[in-house]
């Protein structure tokens, strides 16, 4: 397809997105934008994981999150995909201040693109936070125990150095 169109690849790829939201009603909106992701054109949903409660990281004044992550099959190229999932967050009334870990709407964190790595400047996969987040760690091992991170080994060794904090499964979400 590339060079006509690099928005595509030829074979299908796995890609794992982190989703959180601590404003409004974030249950409402996490279940929400899993439809929403499942919608975009080239993307099909493979595995959503239960929703947890989390305790900020970052500035402590803000609401706990709901996170969670999803695993879809796509043919979306990384940056493609980053765009469509900007899209949704900024349909969900996302309003970029600035602050650093400051509460959100919803996030959209393109956690794992295939076994690919990508540093630019607005792509780094994996996700640089993807190591040390109970958030992140601990729902993916839900979908995805046996997965390996690039750079980073596999994913059972990084869940079983994470402290879970606060992080609970929200029960009949
Ligand atoms: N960007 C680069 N790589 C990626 C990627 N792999 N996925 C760029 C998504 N975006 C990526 O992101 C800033 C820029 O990062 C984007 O323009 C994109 O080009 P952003 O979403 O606008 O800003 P942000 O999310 O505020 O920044 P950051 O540092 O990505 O925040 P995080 O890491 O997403 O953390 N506490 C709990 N308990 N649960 C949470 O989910 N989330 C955050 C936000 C803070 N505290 C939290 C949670
Ligand atoms: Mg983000």
């Amino acid at each position: 397809m590339c060079p006509s169109d690099c928005s595509k690849r030829l074979s299908k790829v796995v890609a794992y997105i982190g989703l959180g939201a601590n404003l409004g009603d974030p249950v409402m909106t996490i279940e929400s934008a899993r439809s929403a992701v499942s919608r975009i054109a080239d993307v099909r949903e493979l595995a959503f994981s239960s929703l947890y409660r989390s305790t900020p990281m970052g500035p402590a004044d803000q609401p706990d999150y709901v996170n969670a992550v999803m695993a879809v099959e796509t043919t979306l190229a990384p940056l493609a995909l980053l765009r469509e999932l900007q899209i949704i967050e900024t349909a969900y009334g996302r309003v970029r201040t600035g602050e650093r870990w400051g509460p959100r709407t919803l996030d959209l964190d393109l956690l794992l693109y295939g076994d690919e790595t990508i540093v630019s400047d607005v792509l780094t996969v994996p996700h640089p936070g993807i190591a040390d987040r109970e958030f992140v760690l601990y729902p993916l091992a839900e979908i995805a125990p046996d997965l390996d991170i690039p750079g980073r080994g596999p994913l059972a060794d990084l869940v079983s150095k994470c402290p879970q904090r606060g992080l609970k499964v929200i029960e009949h979400a």
